[in-house]
């Protein structure tokens, strides 16, 4: 750094955060001609001055609050000229999110352009954690909560720092499936702690909440949204949080979903039970997030579901009201359509859930960068939805992803899976920017800037729709192991159970062919659900994208894909690619030992070693299974099963080995 301050120093980190924090102060004066209340840096400017500091970014930075016309509250404009850089924002958070973005340029050994300005395209960019009360974590594959029963000081600071970095400005602190228990005086103080901790990062908390917790916590006869005394409690208990949190950011709901009380338990609408709780947070400028993952059986085909119970209440929320809408109809598969509802609730704003952790794409073990995904489901809303010009207009722009994070020291269970969080916060920033573009700068922050490493970029890129492949191609879904989701399950049908629980429901394969007919002319029409440039793509068989093809087609074994190659073949050919996109991920990543640190190289190396075997199981799990159904032979270019269909049936993965699943199965013939 040349230090302006004193004439003799080169490299004085002292009088350059003088410096810093003098002209911060004058800056803020000027504008706000109130010169006292800036009278020494605020935490948040303060994070800004360190992160500055231990970045040893070159040359003179100014940080300035400042309002300028275009700059949204968390927005900022960098300035360049050869002297100094100035960051300028209306806020401190803005301020924090100019410094991190100019030492993500250095970190790629990029400078600033001369004039740069940042918006952020959600204002509300928020991690949902499914973690529980008893530190357990719902789908987590990183060890156990960092909120619950207890915390790490150091690791919460370290996780904050990581999201504000990125942007992440609210976190819910719970499992949708939320304990009443939430509520109570003892985990609200609890709740404070971490936003007195979390505030100078920018992030507000939130808490998931459980509809029956009036009934539950103070023996109310009833949560009914429309009883007196159930809007009093919720009215009270608004207080008590707001009284302790003045800053908290609302509640999510998860209600009449897999068991969740909620208004309909008392013959209510969604609206009803929104509407009370929104009108208890209103005077505090609280928000609610409405889940609307829900799929009572109002028709046969689950997919159709969530949008049959919504969207005829549109126009029914109260504005600080937002309905949280996971990617796709049915949940978080590997790959999967976008959700009918996005766009068509036009009153009502709407925000999309994405899932960060790795449920249903090999937990930690498997190496998966999501950002194609999310790029993929972003540009679709955009395209058919009109998703940029809905957010524009609405009252609420948020978006949510399901944390990866845990007490692990890596925070995600693998340090590769360190790049899902870095990819979300970047595209709730920015949902244009290109899943490279996201790698290349993770890449160059993890492990530097060398240029062989442009390999684990396009490895990191490949690697979804190798997952995508090798699990469940072609627009299959839903074909995973019960309860833990990990591994191949398409026999799955347990007599007695919701029928939309079990594979077979989905894949409904038999000797004619494969997949679920959603068609309009012969099946459940959930095409009609789509705005029609989508719908009528999708619902004719020959446009219909090969991606997306089981999942709305009842396809023939003879169809002809547009690939040219028939289904049989062409399924085959899916598998036996994704195994082979998994061996080459991992010989890009062995190729990589001399650029990599070697504790990280070697635990990279063995998950890969794993993905590889994993994807081995399901390629012979469900072309065997599938085969039973086609009668046709496995094409020349699938390597030969190595396993039997009835020895893979017996695979029985319990909850306390699942973990490492793969360890216990598979190896004996290899
Ligand atoms: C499913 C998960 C389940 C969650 C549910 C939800 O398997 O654990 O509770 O979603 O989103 O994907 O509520």
């Amino acid at each position: 750094m040349t230090c302006n301050n004193c004439n003799n120093c080169n490299n004085c980190n002292k009088c350059n955060i003088l410096l810093l924090a003098v002209i911060l102060l004058l800056s803020t004066a000027a504008a706000a001609a109130n010169v006292q209340l800036q009278s020494k840096p605020s935490p948040t400017t303060q994070l800004a001055l360190d992160w500055l500091e231990q970045g040893k970014l070159s040359g003179t930075v100014i940080l300035q609050r400042k309002t300028l016309k275009g700059l949204k509250p968390d927005g900022f404009r960098i300035e360049r000229t050869p002297q100094q850089t100035a960051i300028l924002s209306p806020t401190d958070a803005g301020l924090l999110y100019g410094a991190a973005h100019l030492l993500r340029l250095q970190a790629q050994g990029l400078t600033a352009d001369t004039l740069l300005t940042e918006n952020p395209e959600h204002d509300l960019r928020l991690l949902n954690h499914w973690d529980n009360l008893d530190g357990t974590v719902e789908r987590g594959y990183a060890g156990k909560s960092i909120f619950w029963p207890t915390y790490d000081k150091p690791h919460l600071l370290e996780y904050a720092r990581r999201n504000a970095a990125v942007g992440i400005n609210g976190v819910v602190l719970n499992n949708v499936n939320a304990s009443p228990r939430m509520l109570t005086t003892e985990i609200l103080n609890q709740a404070k702690t971490y936003a007195d901790l979390l505030r100078p990062y920018g992030i507000r908390v939130y808490l998931a909440v459980n509809f029956s917790s009036p009934a539950v916590l103070d023996g109310l006869k009833t949560s009914d949204p429309l009883d007196k005394q159930v809007q009093q409690w919720w009215q009270k208990k608004a207080r008590q949080i707001y009284q302790l949190i003045p800053d908290f950011g609302g509640f999510l709901v998860k209600a009449n979903s897999e068991g969740q009380p909620g208004p309909m338990d008392f013959g209510r609408t969604h609206a009803d039970g929104a509407n009370m709780l929104a009108r208890a947070l209103r005077p505090y400028g609280g928000i609610v997030m409405w889940r609307a993952f829900v799929y009572s059986p109002s028709d046969p085909d689950r997919a159709k579901q969530a949008y049959i119970e919504f969207q005829p209440l549109d126009g029914q929320f109260l504005d600080n009201v937002i309905i949280q809408i996971k990617n796709g109809p049915i949940d978080f598969q590997p790959r999967e359509p976008f959700s009918p509802l996005f766009g068509a609730m036009p009153k009502t704003p709407q925000m999309a859930e994405l899932q960060i952790t790795q449920e249903y794409l090999g937990h930690a073990n498997h190496i998966c960068f999501l950002a194609p995904m999310w790029e993929e489901f972003l540009a679709d809303i955009k395209h058919y939805a009109h998703y940029t010009q809905q957010l524009a207009a609405s009252r609420l722009r948020a978006i949510a992803g399901v944390a990866n994070v845990g007490t692990d020291p890596n925070f995600c269970g693998n340090l590769m899976a360190q790049s899902n969080w870095y990819a979300f916060g970047r595209l709730a920033w920015n949902s244009s920017l290109s899943s490279e573009k996201i790698a290349r700068e993770w890449v160059a922050q993890t492990f530097g800037t060398s240029p062989r490493l442009s390999a684990l970029v396009t490895l990191m890129c490949q690697s979804r729709e190798a997952v995508v492949n090798y699990m469940m191609p072609l627009g299959l879904h839903h074909i995973f192991a019960e309860g833990h989701h990990y591994g191949p399950q398409p026999w799955q049908n347990n007599p007695g159970q919701r029928a939309d629980w079990q594979c077979v429901y989905y894949h409904r394969a038999d000797t004619q062919g494969v997949g679920f007919d959603r068609t309009q002319a012969t099946g459940s029409a959930a095409t009609a659900q789509y705005p029609a440039a989508f719908g009528n793509l999708v619902e004719n068989i020959n446009t219909c994208p090969d991606k997306y093809l089981l999942w709305f087609h009842h396809a023939s074994w003879t169809h002809r894909c547009q690939t040219g190659r028939p289904l049989w073949d062409e399924l085959c050919y899916r598998y036996q690619t994704g195994l082979q996109q998994a061996r080459h991920m991992l010989q890009t990543w062995n190729a990589l030992q001399p650029s990599l640190p070697a504790a990280d190289f070697l635990d990279i190396q063995q998950r890969l070693q794993t993905q590889v075997r994993d994807a081995e199981w399901w390629k012979d799990a469900c072309l065997l299974y599938f085969q039973t159904f086609s009668r046709q032979p496995l094409p020349d270019f699938v390597e030969p099963p190595i396993h039997t269909l009835d020895e893979l049936k017996a695979i029985r993965l319990g909850i306390s080995n699942y973990e490492n699943p793969s360890r216990q199965l598979l190896n004996s013939k290899r």
